[in-house]
């Protein structure tokens, strides 16, 4: 007789066979799986970025995977990609932490029937599916527009210091696209200000507290120092954190790339002129809707751009401007 117990049994066990071939091998979920790698977990940018993911992933059903490192470098990137390789998601989105060395990990992702979107950041020259270059077969890259971003910064940062004065990057280190673009955007909006000379950039290694003691030996060389660009969230907050050590906050004026909860004081204070946001949550959305629409077979555009929000004390209490500030 079937009783109620084992008709629960025999369903289980039914269910156990459709999800397990007869090796006993997972066979794939129903769910679109989407992997997304950060360029380190523990940054407010990419922790934000992952909300805007999942909440697409659970509008449109799909299984969505965070796996990163702790530290924005190929050496931590590459392990973590591997490992994300193995599961074998559908696609992976990632925010590759080198141009150039990412190229070859990523081409076996696509050599194991893994499709590539990247985020944030891009491999070789950022234009993919056009036949040119090792590193063209990522089928899309979701970002700000970077070079636009580090223009902006400029503009802001040579109107801040009356056009004259001597300026200098505060960046990670060569080699990511994001950060080499807005220094490249930073540097072409100088070319208005012949009256601001533009120091030797400097490079922290994504550390706020080397960023922080770059500023103090930069002004010690320089005493005349009238600006730094943090180009993204720690080259930001350690330029912020050295002109406050000297007792400069308003005397060397300080625009920030990268908007974390810190910002807003900041701001008030008077210790950050601008802060340019980026808008991380729609970058995660539209990367798992377009992970999505590729694993239904639909074509993707190669270039998808997001926008920004540049803060500052005017509007830094704005319910709309408020929204864009990173989550922790
Ligand atoms: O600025 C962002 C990101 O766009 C960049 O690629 C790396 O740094 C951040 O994550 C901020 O820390």
């Amino acid at each position: 007789m079937v009783t109620r117990r084992t008709l629960g049994v025999l369903v289980a066990l039914a269910i156990g066979a459709a999800a397990f071939g007869s090796t006993g091998q997972a066979l794939a979920q129903d769910k679109p799986t989407v992997a997304l790698i950060p360029g380190l977990t523990t940054d407010a940018f990419y922790i934000t970025m992952h909300k805007g993911a999942q909440a697409a992933a659970d509008e449109l059903g799909a299984e969505l995977i965070f796996q990163g490192g702790p530290e924005f470098n190929p050496t931590v990137q590459v392990p973590v990609l591997q490992a994300v390789i193995a599961r074998q998601p559908d696609v992976i989105l990632i925010a590759p932490t080198d141009k150039q060395q990412l190229i070859a990990p990523l081409r076996q992702a696509v050599d194991a029937g893994v499709k590539v979107i990247t985020v944030d950041t891009f491999i070789d020259d950022g234009m993919y599916q056009d036949g040119a270059g090792e590193g063209d077969f990522p089928l899309s890259y979701i970002a700000s527009d970077n070079v636009l971003g580090g223009r902006m910064a400029g503009e802001a940062l040579g109107k801040a210091i009356g056009g004259t004065g001597k300026v200098y990057v505060s960046n990670v280190k060569p080699g990511i696209s994001t950060t080499d673009q807005r220094e490249e955007g930073f540097k072409a909006a100088m070319a208005d200000f012949p009256d601001v000379e533009v120091l030797e950039t400097q490079f922290n290694d994504n550390d706020a507290n080397k960023a922080a003691a770059q500023v103090q030996a930069v002004f010690a060389r320089n005493p005349d120092l009238a600006g730094v660009f943090g180009a993204n969230l720690f080259s930001a907050i350690g330029a912020a954190d050295g002109v406050k050590a000297l007792g400069k906050t308003g005397e060397i004026r300080v625009v920030a790339f990268d908007t974390p909860a810190r910002i807003v004081d900041d701001l008030k204070s008077g210790l950050i002129d601008i802060a340019i946001a980026q808008h991380p949550y729609d970058i995660g959305y539209e990367g798992v809707k377009a992970a999505v629409a590729v694993i239904n077979g639909e074509t993707v555009e190669t270039s998808i751009g997001t926008g920004f929000t540049v803060m500052d004390a005017g509007n830094i209490d704005d319910p709309d401007v408020q929204a864009r500030i990173y989550s922790e």
